[in-house]
């Protein structure tokens, strides 16, 4: 018989608790982190072997750990829709689950936070969870991990800026004859940033030297908003998407990601200098989301350099390959219902907010092409749990290759996914965007 959880000691233990970050010299932020710290420790897990995570409520508020991105049960998932039981305030928890698939992935608070912007992923309970199968990405000189951070946020009138995102340029098919005119309701905004903890300048800056390469892992873990990213003068080498490498990797000059969304990439650093790696929108890169590159005996300020405004287009890292039909279709349409001045929109899945009744349910062993139809002004980050997806058409260019767990749909686009059903569970759906996901855009996929 095993001995009680409580007199062997866990792989891993998280301590949710409140902490202060010094994002800049006298800045502080009151947040809640995991360990003291936001973000939480890099936990690094083999692929295959079993482990257990011991996860410490000192708030005073219920909470739960998602495993972003692995392929674990609904009652370890970190999903209050799929049944995994919360934290109580003060209590503990034993997870146990088989780290997989390999690669970067991470681990967040999956509460609801609603009109609370100190709960869920406004918080600093997130972190970086390597998963090791034991083959390295190739060579490198230095692995460094990167999450992008919003601070402070608050509820605005103003929409977000789209073209600021450089995606409103795209072919938009889902765009409706007719656009809903109605009054926009409150949206979450936010005006102080971080890469990690630190606000851009205010921490220790990354020290290379010329003709090394870095490996980044590139985290977006805002609750609000996408983001790109750019290191003038240098490019991003892009091998993998969501920790999955992708088939065609290529080097580009600006990085998008929504929230959720990770980035593994090769830097070659050949442009001596001191550069700042940071947002492309200049109000965001110098209110904190930056952070500074100095090479080997080089003193000076740190320097940015305005980039052309590129498209992001997944499809460049996968293959021409066509796949086949799949066995079943399922539509998604996603609509926004503004609520007007002071009140919250509401987000529809199919002509209704979360929760839906059976209207998505598997049979293990089938493929499914899942249509998400974006029928509203933002971008989404669209996230499954527990299931990887691979991306076989962004708005009209066919493509394969491309696994992921998290994929932005352009306003008013269109995105198709295949999607094999062989996790059999609860299965949760949603926007990325915390606000969005806490007023109906999620859905639950059951298994027949
Ligand atoms: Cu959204």
């Amino acid at each position: 018989m095993a001995p009680p959880e409580e007199t062997t000691p866990a792989d891993f233990t998280l301590r949710i608790a409140p902490i202060a970050l010094e994002l800049a010299p006298s800045r502080f932020i009151s947040t809640i982190g995991y360990n003291g710290s936001s973000p939480g420790p890099v936990l690094r897990m083999r692929e295959g072997k079993p482990v257990t995570v011991d996860v410490i409520n000192d708030t005073d508020a219920s909470e739960l750990v998602h495993w972003h991105g692995l392929f674990v049960p609904s009652e370890v998932d970190g999903a209050e829709e799929e049944g995994t039981p919360m934290v109580a305030p003060g209590g503990r928890r034993r997870y146990q689950f088989t780290p997989r698939p390999a690669g970067t992935r991470w681990y967040h608070s999956h509460a609801m936070a609603g009109a609370d912007l100190h709960r869920g992923t406004y918080t600093g309970q997130y972190g970086f969870l390597m998963i090791d199968s034991g083959n390295q990405p190739g060579h490198y000189d230095q692995e460094i991990f990167l999450a992008l951070r919003d601070w402070e946020p608050f509820f605005t009138d103003q929409p977000e800026n789209e073209a600021a995102e450089g995606n409103a340029s795209g072919p938009q098919p889902e765009k409706p004859t007719v656009l809903d005119t109605r009054p926009n309701g409150l949206e979450v905004s936010s005006q102080l940033f971080s890469i990690n903890d630190k606000a851009v300048g205010a921490g220790e800056p990354i020290r290379v030297r010329p003709g090394e390469r870095i490996l980044v892992h590139i985290l977006n873990a805002s609750a609000i908003e996408n983001r790109q990213i750019a290191l003038p003068g240098h490019q991003f080498h892009v091998l993998a998407l969501d920790g999955n490498r992708v088939p065609s990797p290529q080097s580009v000059d600006v990085l998008a990601l929504g929230p959720g969304e990770r980035i593994d990439a090769h830097i070659d650093m050949n442009q001596p200098g001191v550069w700042v790696l940071g947002s492309t929108d200049d109000m965001v890169r110098n209110a904190g989301l930056g952070i500074v590159i100095e090479y080997e005996n080089q003193h000076r300020e740190p320097q940015w350099m305005a980039l052309s405004k590129p498209v992001w287009d997944y499809t460049i890292f996968g293959t021409n390959a066509t796949r086949p039909a799949p066995d079943h279709t399922i539509d998604m349409v996603f609509e926004k219902i503004p609520s007007g001045a002071g009140q919250f929109n509401i987000w529809h899945v199919n002509g209704k907010p979360y929760p839906h009744e059976r209207e998505f349910v598997l049979q293990e062993g089938m493929k499914y092409r899942l249509i998400f139809r974006n029928r509203t002004d933002d971008s989404h980050p669209l996230h499954l749990h527990r299931h990887l997806f691979e991306l076989v058409d962004v708005n009209g260019k066919p493509t394969a290759g491309i696994m992921k767990d998290t994929v932005v749909v352009p306003l008013y686009g269109r995105v198709a996914a295949d999607l094999v059903a062989n996790q059999p569970g609860l299965t949760l759906f949603h926007c990325h965007i915390q606000q969005h996901m806490d007023y109906g855009f999620k859905a639950l996929f059951r298994y027949a």
